[in-house]
Protein backbone atom coordinates (compact mmCIF):
# COMPACT_ATOMS: atom_id res chain seq x y z
CA UNK A 1 0.00 0.00 0.00
CA UNK A 2 1.66 3.17 -1.15
CA UNK A 3 4.46 1.59 -1.85
CA UNK A 4 5.25 3.42 -5.37
CA UNK A 5 4.86 7.12 -3.11
CA UNK A 6 7.04 5.55 -0.27
CA UNK A 7 9.72 4.56 -2.45
CA UNK A 8 9.90 8.21 -4.28
CA UNK A 9 9.33 10.06 -0.89
CA UNK A 10 12.30 8.17 0.69
CA UNK A 11 14.69 8.47 -2.09
CA UNK A 12 14.08 12.40 -1.26
CA UNK A 13 13.81 12.56 2.26
CA UNK A 14 16.46 10.32 3.03
CA UNK A 15 18.98 12.53 0.95
CA UNK A 16 17.59 15.55 2.97
CA UNK A 17 17.39 14.09 6.04
CA UNK A 18 21.20 14.19 6.59
CA UNK A 19 21.86 17.69 5.74
CA UNK A 20 22.88 19.70 8.42
CA UNK A 21 22.03 22.93 6.60
CA UNK A 22 19.51 23.26 3.88
CA UNK A 23 19.64 26.15 1.39
CA UNK A 24 16.89 27.96 -1.29
CA UNK A 25 18.80 24.86 -3.60
CA UNK A 26 18.01 22.42 -1.51
CA UNK A 27 14.77 23.13 -0.47
CA UNK A 28 13.77 23.91 -4.20
CA UNK A 29 14.88 20.67 -5.42
CA UNK A 30 13.24 18.66 -2.42
CA UNK A 31 10.01 20.68 -3.23
CA UNK A 32 10.56 19.71 -7.33
CA UNK A 33 11.00 15.74 -6.85
CA UNK A 34 8.20 15.56 -4.09
CA UNK A 35 6.26 17.13 -7.20
CA UNK A 36 7.27 14.85 -9.33
CA UNK A 37 6.82 11.47 -7.31
CA UNK A 38 2.92 13.23 -6.30
CA UNK A 39 2.40 13.28 -10.47
CA UNK A 40 3.20 10.03 -10.89
CA UNK A 41 1.63 8.64 -8.41
CA UNK A 42 -1.41 9.99 -10.11
CA UNK A 43 -2.63 13.11 -7.60
CA UNK A 44 -4.27 15.32 -9.98
CA UNK A 45 -2.14 18.25 -10.95
CA UNK A 46 -4.33 21.13 -8.94
CA UNK A 47 -4.50 19.20 -5.61
CA UNK A 48 -0.35 18.89 -5.86
CA UNK A 49 -0.15 22.37 -6.19
CA UNK A 50 -2.13 23.41 -2.77
CA UNK A 51 -0.20 20.77 -1.45
CA UNK A 52 3.17 22.08 -2.43
CA UNK A 53 1.77 25.42 -1.85
CA UNK A 54 1.61 24.62 1.80
CA UNK A 55 4.77 23.21 2.34
CA UNK A 56 6.48 25.82 0.56
CA UNK A 57 5.22 28.48 2.95
CA UNK A 58 6.08 26.56 5.97
CA UNK A 59 9.62 25.79 4.28
CA UNK A 60 10.17 29.71 4.46
CA UNK A 61 13.43 29.74 6.79
CA UNK A 62 13.99 26.57 7.78
CA UNK A 63 17.85 27.09 6.95
CA UNK A 64 17.90 29.04 10.57
CA UNK A 65 15.43 27.26 12.40
CA UNK A 66 16.49 25.59 15.61
CA UNK A 67 15.51 22.38 17.06
CA UNK A 68 15.64 19.74 14.77
CA UNK A 69 18.29 19.33 12.23
CA UNK A 70 16.67 21.35 8.71
CA UNK A 71 16.12 18.10 7.01
CA UNK A 72 14.18 16.54 9.43
CA UNK A 73 12.58 19.52 9.45
CA UNK A 74 11.35 19.15 6.15
CA UNK A 75 10.54 15.88 6.64
CA UNK A 76 8.39 16.91 9.36
CA UNK A 77 6.83 19.82 7.74
CA UNK A 78 5.66 17.28 4.76
CA UNK A 79 4.90 14.85 7.00
CA UNK A 80 2.10 17.42 8.94
CA UNK A 81 0.72 18.44 5.57
CA UNK A 82 0.44 14.94 4.37
CA UNK A 83 -1.50 14.26 7.14
CA UNK A 84 -4.04 17.40 6.50
CA UNK A 85 -4.14 16.20 3.00
CA UNK A 86 -5.05 12.23 4.00
CA UNK A 87 -8.10 13.75 6.88
CA UNK A 88 -5.87 15.07 9.61
CA UNK A 89 -5.98 13.86 12.94
CA UNK A 90 -9.99 14.03 13.45
CA UNK A 91 -10.55 11.31 11.09
CA UNK A 92 -13.50 8.74 10.68
CA UNK A 93 -13.04 5.69 13.06
CA UNK A 94 -15.45 3.42 12.61
CA UNK A 95 -15.36 1.00 15.43
CA UNK A 96 -18.41 2.16 17.15
CA UNK A 97 -20.85 1.83 14.73
CA UNK A 98 -24.70 2.47 16.11
CA UNK A 99 -27.05 -0.38 16.50
CA UNK A 100 -29.33 -1.54 14.86
CA UNK A 101 -28.56 0.09 11.60
CA UNK A 102 -28.29 -0.39 7.90
CA UNK A 103 -25.45 -0.30 5.81
CA UNK A 104 -25.42 0.06 2.27
CA UNK A 105 -22.38 -0.56 0.21
CA UNK A 106 -22.42 1.03 -3.84
CA UNK A 107 -19.78 1.74 -6.29
CA UNK A 108 -18.80 0.84 -9.69
CA UNK A 109 -18.84 -2.50 -11.36
CA UNK A 110 -15.69 -4.88 -9.78
CA UNK A 111 -15.06 -2.46 -7.37
CA UNK A 112 -14.62 -4.59 -4.66
CA UNK A 113 -18.74 -4.05 -3.21
CA UNK A 114 -19.18 -7.85 -2.48
CA UNK A 115 -15.78 -8.51 -0.99
CA UNK A 116 -16.07 -5.35 1.13
CA UNK A 117 -19.59 -6.32 2.58
CA UNK A 118 -17.93 -9.72 3.48
CA UNK A 119 -15.25 -7.85 4.91
CA UNK A 120 -17.22 -5.61 6.74
CA UNK A 121 -19.81 -8.11 8.47
CA UNK A 122 -16.16 -9.65 9.16
CA UNK A 123 -14.99 -6.81 11.09
CA UNK A 124 -18.28 -5.90 12.84
CA UNK A 125 -18.07 -9.38 14.37
CA UNK A 126 -14.32 -9.26 15.53
CA UNK A 127 -15.10 -6.41 17.23
CA UNK A 128 -18.26 -7.66 19.00
CA UNK A 129 -16.07 -10.37 20.09
CA UNK A 130 -13.70 -8.16 21.48
CA UNK A 131 -16.15 -6.16 23.31
CA UNK A 132 -17.99 -9.29 24.51
CA UNK A 133 -21.39 -7.91 22.85
CA UNK A 134 -22.66 -10.10 19.96
CA UNK A 135 -23.82 -8.86 16.81
CA UNK A 136 -26.51 -10.58 14.75
CA UNK A 137 -25.43 -9.70 11.30
CA UNK A 138 -27.47 -9.85 8.66
CA UNK A 139 -25.78 -9.96 4.31
CA UNK A 140 -28.10 -9.83 1.22
CA UNK A 141 -28.20 -8.18 -1.99
CA UNK A 142 -30.17 -6.67 -4.89
CA UNK A 143 -27.72 -7.13 -7.49
CA UNK A 144 -29.81 -8.63 -10.07
CA UNK A 145 -27.94 -8.04 -13.10
CA UNK A 146 -25.29 -9.89 -12.76
CA UNK A 147 -25.92 -13.65 -12.94
CA UNK A 148 -23.81 -14.76 -10.36
CA UNK A 149 -23.53 -11.96 -7.71
CA UNK A 150 -26.17 -13.17 -5.42
CA UNK A 151 -24.98 -16.21 -4.68
CA UNK A 152 -20.98 -14.89 -4.12
CA UNK A 153 -22.82 -13.06 -1.43
CA UNK A 154 -24.20 -16.16 -0.53
CA UNK A 155 -21.14 -18.35 -0.05
CA UNK A 156 -18.93 -15.20 1.01
CA UNK A 157 -21.87 -14.99 3.94
CA UNK A 158 -21.01 -18.58 5.01
CA UNK A 159 -17.60 -18.17 5.06
CA UNK A 160 -17.62 -15.49 7.34
CA UNK A 161 -19.98 -17.23 9.64
CA UNK A 162 -23.52 -14.73 9.55
CA UNK A 163 -26.70 -14.89 7.70
CA UNK A 164 -27.89 -14.48 4.36
CA UNK A 165 -31.54 -13.77 2.56
CA UNK A 166 -32.45 -13.67 -0.54
CA UNK A 167 -35.79 -13.14 -1.15
CA UNK A 168 -37.69 -15.11 -4.02
CA UNK A 169 -39.43 -14.32 -6.65
CA UNK A 170 -37.26 -11.14 -7.14
CA UNK A 171 -35.75 -10.09 -10.80
CA UNK A 172 -34.90 -7.45 -13.09
CA UNK A 173 -38.45 -5.81 -14.34
CA UNK A 174 -38.61 -2.30 -13.38
CA UNK A 175 -38.52 -1.41 -9.93
CA UNK A 176 -38.15 -4.92 -8.87
CA UNK A 177 -34.81 -4.08 -7.11
CA UNK A 178 -36.33 -1.47 -4.68
CA UNK A 179 -39.17 -4.13 -4.15
CA UNK A 180 -37.07 -6.39 -3.17
CA UNK A 181 -34.88 -4.02 -1.30
CA UNK A 182 -38.08 -3.47 0.94
CA UNK A 183 -38.82 -7.20 1.50
CA UNK A 184 -35.12 -7.32 2.91
CA UNK A 185 -35.48 -4.61 5.10
CA UNK A 186 -38.65 -5.81 6.91
CA UNK A 187 -36.88 -9.75 7.12
CA UNK A 188 -34.23 -7.43 8.91
CA UNK A 189 -36.48 -6.15 11.28
CA UNK A 190 -39.09 -9.00 11.88
CA UNK A 191 -35.83 -10.76 12.70
CA UNK A 192 -34.42 -8.59 15.01
CA UNK A 193 -30.68 -8.05 13.26
CA UNK A 194 -28.38 -5.44 14.68
CA UNK A 195 -27.48 -5.02 10.72
CA UNK A 196 -28.20 -5.40 7.74
CA UNK A 197 -25.35 -5.29 5.11
CA UNK A 198 -26.92 -4.04 1.33
CA UNK A 199 -25.04 -5.06 -1.38
CA UNK A 200 -25.88 -3.52 -4.54
CA UNK A 201 -25.60 -3.32 -8.31
CA UNK A 202 -22.83 -1.78 -10.13
CA UNK A 203 -21.93 -0.30 -13.72
CA UNK A 204 -19.28 -0.14 -15.88
CA UNK A 205 -19.68 3.75 -15.40
CA UNK A 206 -21.91 5.98 -13.79
CA UNK A 207 -24.82 5.71 -14.95
CA UNK A 208 -28.28 7.54 -14.40
CA UNK A 209 -30.75 4.37 -14.01
CA UNK A 210 -28.14 2.74 -11.10
CA UNK A 211 -28.16 5.94 -9.14
CA UNK A 212 -32.01 6.54 -9.69
CA UNK A 213 -32.49 2.94 -8.20
CA UNK A 214 -29.84 3.27 -5.16
CA UNK A 215 -31.68 6.74 -4.30
CA UNK A 216 -34.97 5.40 -4.18
CA UNK A 217 -33.66 2.34 -2.07
CA UNK A 218 -31.85 5.10 0.21
CA UNK A 219 -35.15 6.55 0.88
CA UNK A 220 -36.74 3.47 1.33
CA UNK A 221 -34.19 2.32 3.66
CA UNK A 222 -32.71 5.36 5.19
CA UNK A 223 -29.38 3.41 6.00
CA UNK A 224 -27.49 4.85 8.62
CA UNK A 225 -24.35 4.07 6.85
CA UNK A 226 -23.72 4.30 2.97
CA UNK A 227 -20.48 3.63 1.84
CA UNK A 228 -19.06 4.02 -1.38
CA UNK A 229 -16.85 1.70 -2.76
CA UNK A 230 -13.52 2.88 -5.11
CA UNK A 231 -11.02 0.82 -6.58
CA UNK A 232 -8.07 2.69 -5.78
CA UNK A 233 -6.19 0.98 -9.28
CA UNK A 234 -8.63 3.61 -10.96
CA UNK A 235 -6.48 6.41 -9.60
CA UNK A 236 -8.01 9.85 -10.06
CA UNK A 237 -10.81 8.39 -12.52
CA UNK A 238 -12.37 7.24 -8.90
CA UNK A 239 -12.48 10.83 -7.78
CA UNK A 240 -14.97 11.70 -10.81
CA UNK A 241 -17.10 8.75 -9.68
CA UNK A 242 -17.19 10.37 -6.30
CA UNK A 243 -18.50 13.45 -7.42
CA UNK A 244 -21.40 11.11 -9.32
CA UNK A 245 -22.33 9.20 -5.94
CA UNK A 246 -22.08 12.24 -3.55
CA UNK A 247 -24.19 14.64 -6.03
CA UNK A 248 -27.22 11.79 -7.08
CA UNK A 249 -27.22 9.75 -3.81
CA UNK A 250 -24.78 11.15 -0.82
CA UNK A 251 -22.42 8.99 1.22
CA UNK A 252 -20.73 9.12 4.36
CA UNK A 253 -17.18 7.49 4.00
CA UNK A 254 -15.30 5.54 1.16
CA UNK A 255 -13.99 2.40 0.92
CA UNK A 256 -10.90 2.06 -0.95
CA UNK A 257 -9.89 -1.22 -2.28
CA UNK A 258 -7.19 -3.21 -3.64
CA UNK A 259 -4.42 -0.78 -2.07
CA UNK A 260 -2.53 -4.27 -1.98
CA UNK A 261 -2.36 -3.81 -5.89
CA UNK A 262 0.31 -1.85 -7.48
CA UNK A 263 -2.24 1.34 -6.73
CA UNK A 264 0.04 4.59 -6.76
CA UNK A 265 -2.35 6.06 -4.13
CA UNK A 266 -2.77 8.74 -5.85
CA UNK A 267 -6.60 8.36 -5.06
CA UNK A 268 -6.31 7.97 -1.83
CA UNK A 269 -4.12 11.15 -1.26
CA UNK A 270 -6.59 13.18 -3.55
CA UNK A 271 -10.31 11.90 -1.91
CA UNK A 272 -10.26 14.04 1.31
CA UNK A 273 -9.34 17.00 0.41
CA UNK A 274 -11.55 17.35 -3.36
CA UNK A 275 -14.54 15.43 -2.39
CA UNK A 276 -14.72 16.77 1.64
CA UNK A 277 -15.41 13.23 2.96
CA UNK A 278 -13.67 10.66 5.10
CA UNK A 279 -11.98 7.41 3.96
CA UNK A 280 -13.01 4.77 6.21
CA UNK A 281 -11.79 1.93 5.45
CA UNK A 282 -9.09 0.36 2.94
CA UNK A 283 -8.91 -3.24 1.17
CA UNK A 284 -6.08 -4.54 1.61
CA UNK A 285 -6.19 -7.93 -0.14
CA UNK A 286 -8.93 -10.66 -1.48
CA UNK A 287 -9.41 -12.22 2.02
CA UNK A 288 -12.38 -11.15 4.24
CA UNK A 289 -9.82 -9.80 7.24
CA UNK A 290 -8.13 -8.13 4.65
CA UNK A 291 -9.77 -4.66 5.64
CA UNK A 292 -8.23 -1.80 7.83
CA UNK A 293 -9.48 1.47 9.15
CA UNK A 294 -7.64 4.22 7.30
CA UNK A 295 -6.07 5.79 10.01
CA UNK A 296 -4.46 9.46 8.28
CA UNK A 297 -1.87 9.43 10.65
CA UNK A 298 -0.51 6.13 9.81
CA UNK A 299 -1.04 6.71 6.71
CA UNK A 300 1.11 9.15 6.22
CA UNK A 301 3.99 7.84 8.29
CA UNK A 302 3.87 5.04 5.99
CA UNK A 303 4.34 6.69 3.01
CA UNK A 304 6.87 8.83 3.95
CA UNK A 305 8.80 5.31 4.42
CA UNK A 306 8.80 5.19 8.47
CA UNK A 307 6.85 2.03 8.38
CA UNK A 308 3.68 1.57 10.57
CA UNK A 309 4.14 -0.14 14.03
CA UNK A 310 0.72 0.91 15.31
CA UNK A 311 -1.24 -1.21 12.41
CA UNK A 312 1.47 -3.54 13.03
CA UNK A 313 0.60 -4.53 16.41
CA UNK A 314 -3.06 -3.93 15.68
CA UNK A 315 -2.93 -7.06 14.05
CA UNK A 316 -0.96 -8.41 15.94
CA UNK A 317 -4.17 -7.98 18.82
CA UNK A 318 -5.53 -11.61 18.65
CA UNK A 319 -2.25 -13.54 18.62
CA UNK A 320 -0.43 -11.37 21.67
CA UNK A 321 -1.44 -10.60 24.87
CA UNK A 322 -2.21 -7.02 25.28
CA UNK A 323 0.46 -6.09 27.84
CA UNK A 324 3.31 -7.49 25.79
CA UNK A 325 2.38 -5.35 23.24
CA UNK A 326 2.10 -2.22 24.91
CA UNK A 327 5.30 -3.16 26.73
CA UNK A 328 6.63 -3.61 23.25
CA UNK A 329 5.70 -0.90 21.92
CA UNK A 330 6.47 1.57 24.59
CA UNK A 331 10.32 -0.17 24.70
CA UNK A 332 10.53 0.41 20.88
CA UNK A 333 9.24 4.38 20.86
CA UNK A 334 11.25 5.21 24.03
CA UNK A 335 14.65 3.55 22.04
CA UNK A 336 15.85 2.15 25.21
CA UNK A 337 15.26 -1.58 23.95
CA UNK A 338 17.51 -4.02 24.25
CA UNK A 339 18.58 -7.83 22.31
CA UNK A 340 15.83 -9.84 25.10
CA UNK A 341 12.90 -7.24 23.55
CA UNK A 342 14.90 -8.03 20.11
CA UNK A 343 13.75 -11.79 20.37
CA UNK A 344 10.79 -11.18 21.81
CA UNK A 345 9.54 -9.11 19.05
CA UNK A 346 10.63 -11.60 16.14
CA UNK A 347 8.67 -14.39 18.99
CA UNK A 348 5.86 -12.00 18.02
CA UNK A 349 6.25 -11.41 14.82
CA UNK A 350 6.08 -15.42 14.24
CA UNK A 351 2.74 -15.76 16.14
CA UNK A 352 1.40 -13.34 13.56
CA UNK A 353 2.34 -15.02 10.55
CA UNK A 354 5.45 -14.88 7.63
CA UNK A 355 7.60 -12.16 7.38
CA UNK A 356 6.08 -11.33 3.81
CA UNK A 357 2.78 -10.72 4.69
CA UNK A 358 4.02 -7.85 7.18
CA UNK A 359 6.89 -6.43 5.74
CA UNK A 360 4.80 -3.84 4.42
CA UNK A 361 3.98 -2.08 7.44
CA UNK A 362 7.95 -1.88 7.81
CA UNK A 363 9.55 0.79 6.83
CA UNK A 364 11.99 0.80 3.77
CA UNK A 365 10.93 -3.00 3.25
CA UNK A 366 8.82 -1.92 0.20
CA UNK A 367 11.39 -2.58 -1.80
CA UNK A 368 13.20 -5.91 -0.96
CA UNK A 369 12.31 -8.77 -3.05
CA UNK A 370 10.13 -12.04 -2.31
CA UNK A 371 13.51 -13.89 -2.39
CA UNK A 372 15.10 -11.60 -0.05
CA UNK A 373 12.06 -11.97 2.69
CA UNK A 374 12.60 -15.23 2.36
CA UNK A 375 16.30 -14.96 3.56
CA UNK A 376 15.48 -12.34 6.49
CA UNK A 377 13.01 -15.43 7.60
CA UNK A 378 15.69 -17.60 7.87
CA UNK A 379 17.71 -15.48 8.93
CA UNK A 380 15.43 -14.28 11.99
CA UNK A 381 15.68 -18.04 12.75
CA UNK A 382 19.35 -17.81 13.38
CA UNK A 383 18.83 -14.77 15.30
CA UNK A 384 16.67 -16.26 17.51
CA UNK A 385 19.26 -19.11 18.07
CA UNK A 386 21.98 -16.67 19.01
CA UNK A 387 20.18 -14.59 21.44
CA UNK A 388 19.03 -17.73 23.42
CA UNK A 389 22.91 -18.80 23.56
CA UNK A 390 23.51 -15.49 24.88
CA UNK A 391 23.48 -14.88 28.86
CA UNK A 392 20.65 -12.37 30.34
CA UNK A 393 23.42 -10.17 30.88
CA UNK A 394 24.57 -9.76 27.33
CA UNK A 395 21.29 -9.86 25.68
CA UNK A 396 20.59 -6.21 27.92
CA UNK A 397 24.19 -5.07 27.06
CA UNK A 398 25.69 -6.55 23.96
CA UNK A 399 28.53 -4.25 23.82
CA UNK A 400 30.16 -6.17 26.50
CA UNK A 401 30.60 -9.17 23.94
CA UNK A 402 33.96 -9.78 23.15
CA UNK A 403 35.88 -12.09 20.50
CA UNK A 404 36.08 -15.60 22.61
CA UNK A 405 32.35 -14.75 23.78
CA UNK A 406 30.95 -14.38 20.66
CA UNK A 407 32.85 -17.56 19.55
CA UNK A 408 31.31 -19.84 22.16
CA UNK A 409 27.91 -18.57 21.56
CA UNK A 410 27.93 -19.06 17.74
CA UNK A 411 28.95 -22.52 18.78
CA UNK A 412 25.86 -23.09 21.08
CA UNK A 413 23.42 -21.62 17.90
CA UNK A 414 25.22 -23.55 15.20
CA UNK A 415 25.98 -20.75 13.74
CA UNK A 416 29.63 -18.97 12.74
CA UNK A 417 30.87 -15.75 14.36
CA UNK A 418 30.04 -13.41 11.20
CA UNK A 419 26.35 -14.68 12.11
CA UNK A 420 26.71 -13.08 15.63
CA UNK A 421 28.02 -9.70 13.85
CA UNK A 422 25.49 -9.57 11.36
CA UNK A 423 22.64 -9.70 14.20
CA UNK A 424 24.55 -7.07 16.50
CA UNK A 425 24.51 -5.01 13.40
CA UNK A 426 20.62 -5.41 12.28
CA UNK A 427 19.49 -5.02 16.40
CA UNK A 428 22.12 -0.96 15.92
CA UNK A 429 20.13 0.07 12.88
CA UNK A 430 16.64 -0.79 14.62
CA UNK A 431 17.69 1.05 17.60
CA UNK A 432 18.64 3.37 15.31
CA UNK A 433 15.02 3.75 13.62
CA UNK A 434 13.29 3.60 16.96
CA UNK A 435 15.30 7.01 18.19
CA UNK A 436 13.37 8.38 14.91
CA UNK A 437 10.45 7.27 16.05
CA UNK A 438 10.68 8.43 19.07
CA UNK A 439 11.69 12.44 17.44
CA UNK A 440 8.88 12.39 15.53
CA UNK A 441 6.79 11.47 17.89
CA UNK A 442 4.92 9.40 15.70
N1 LIG B 1 -6.27 -7.53 -4.31
C1 LIG B 1 -7.49 -7.16 -3.93
N2 LIG B 1 -8.55 -7.63 -4.60
C2 LIG B 1 -9.76 -7.24 -4.19
C3 LIG B 1 -9.96 -6.37 -3.09
N3 LIG B 1 -11.29 -6.18 -2.95
C4 LIG B 1 -11.88 -6.92 -3.93
N4 LIG B 1 -10.97 -7.56 -4.67
C5 LIG B 1 -11.19 -8.44 -5.84
O1 LIG B 1 -11.81 -7.68 -6.86
C6 LIG B 1 -12.67 -8.50 -7.61
C7 LIG B 1 -14.06 -7.87 -7.66
O2 LIG B 1 -14.60 -7.89 -6.36
P1 LIG B 1 -16.14 -7.91 -6.07
O3 LIG B 1 -16.30 -7.81 -4.59
O4 LIG B 1 -16.82 -9.04 -6.73
O5 LIG B 1 -16.57 -6.56 -6.74
P2 LIG B 1 -18.01 -5.96 -6.95
O6 LIG B 1 -17.90 -4.50 -6.85
O7 LIG B 1 -18.98 -6.62 -6.06
O8 LIG B 1 -18.28 -6.38 -8.47
P3 LIG B 1 -19.69 -6.42 -9.23
O9 LIG B 1 -20.64 -7.11 -8.31
O10 LIG B 1 -19.40 -7.20 -10.48
O11 LIG B 1 -20.06 -5.02 -9.52
C8 LIG B 1 -12.67 -9.86 -6.96
O12 LIG B 1 -11.79 -10.69 -7.65
C9 LIG B 1 -12.14 -9.57 -5.56
O13 LIG B 1 -11.48 -10.68 -4.99
C10 LIG B 1 -8.81 -5.88 -2.40
O14 LIG B 1 -8.86 -5.09 -1.44
N5 LIG B 1 -7.59 -6.31 -2.87
MG1 LIG C 1 -20.77 -7.58 -6.46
Amino acid sequence: MFDFLSKKFAGVLGWLKDKGRLTQDNIDEAVKQVQDALLQADVPYKVIQDFLESIKKEAVGLEASPGLRPGEKFIKIVHDKLLDFLGGKNALVLNNFQYPCVMMVMGLQGSGKTTTVAKLANYILSEAQKKGKPKKVLLASVDYYRPAAIEQLKVLAKSVGVDFYAPEGFGLTSGEPVKAAKNIYNYFKNNNYHVLILDTAGRLHVDENMLEELKNIDKLLTPRYKFLVLDAMTGQESLTVAHAFENAVGFNSAILTKMDSDARGGAAFAFKYEIKKPISFVGSGEKIDDLESFIPERMASRILGMGDILTLIEKTENSINLQDQQDAAKKFMSGGFNLQDFADQMGMVSKVGSLQKIAKYLPGVGNISPEMLEKSEKEMKKFKAIISSMNKKERILPQILDASRKRRIAKGAGVVVEDVNILLQRFEQSKQFAKMFKKFKI
